[in-house]
């Protein structure tokens, strides 16, 4: 196996995989292997939605791929915005708009516990295998740093004083969540 196909369409998660990879295998997004779809994430848990996108992709293809969802699952809010991150606002999926909402429901709110939770679903010559990686830390109050995307800029991950939006990729990626599920990924596939 020397190329799967990740089946996202968000081009940040492909940088950061690649970042995590360094060419531990070749990684094809849904652009690069031609295929312009949208698949809908109407599932109640990270699970489901992962494996949705994963399956809707190996049955266009027949080919080896994975997907992943990600959620930032807040304690002081039950967990929210969960499965709904990226549509948590509104849904056309803008960042800007779920960041505002996120602070606003949190004002006032000294408990800031966060954590980021990925599942990764891989299919791999027709089987399915589900991996998680969790990255904890705390929504600071108001947005600092302009990198990566998403939350980024209002999440400081436990063991920094920084948002991931301050940090370049490789440090993003010793506390992040997606590294965390792909290193699990990768050790099963030295197995
Ligand atoms: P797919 O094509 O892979 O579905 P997506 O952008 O829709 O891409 P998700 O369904 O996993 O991604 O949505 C999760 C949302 O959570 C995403 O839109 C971001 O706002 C946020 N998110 C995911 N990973 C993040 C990260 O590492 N840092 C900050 N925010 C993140």
């Amino acid at each position: 196996m020397n190329t799967l196909i990740f089946a996202t369409n968000n081009q940040h998660k492909v940088d950061e995989m690649r970042s995590v990879l360094q060419g531990s295998f070749d990684i094809l997004s849904l652009k690069e292997a031609g295929i312009d779809i949208d698949i809908p994430e109407p599932h109640a848990t990270l699970e489901a939605n992962a494996t949705e996108k994963s399956r809707t992709i190996f049955e266009l293809t027949n080919k080896d791929c994975f997907s992943e969802d990600t959620g930032l699952e807040v304690a002081a809010l039950n967990g929210e915005p969960g499965v709904k991150s990226a549509r948590y606002a509104a849904d056309d999926r803008r960042f800007e708009d779920n960041i505002d909402k996120l602070l606003f429901n949190l004002q006032g709110i000294t408990n800031r516990k966060a954590r980021f939770r990925t599942i990764l679903s891989l299919i791999l010559e027709g089987k399915e295998y589900l991996f998680e990686g969790i990255c904890p830390g705390n929504i600071i109050i108001t947005r600092t740093g302009s990198k990566g995307f998403g939350y980024d800029p209002i999440f400081v991950p436990d063991g920094s004083e920084k948002t991931f939006a301050e940090m370049d990729m490789p440090e993003k990626n010793k506390f992040s969540h997606r590294q965390k599920a792909m290193e699990k990924l990768l050790s099963f596939l030295k197995k």
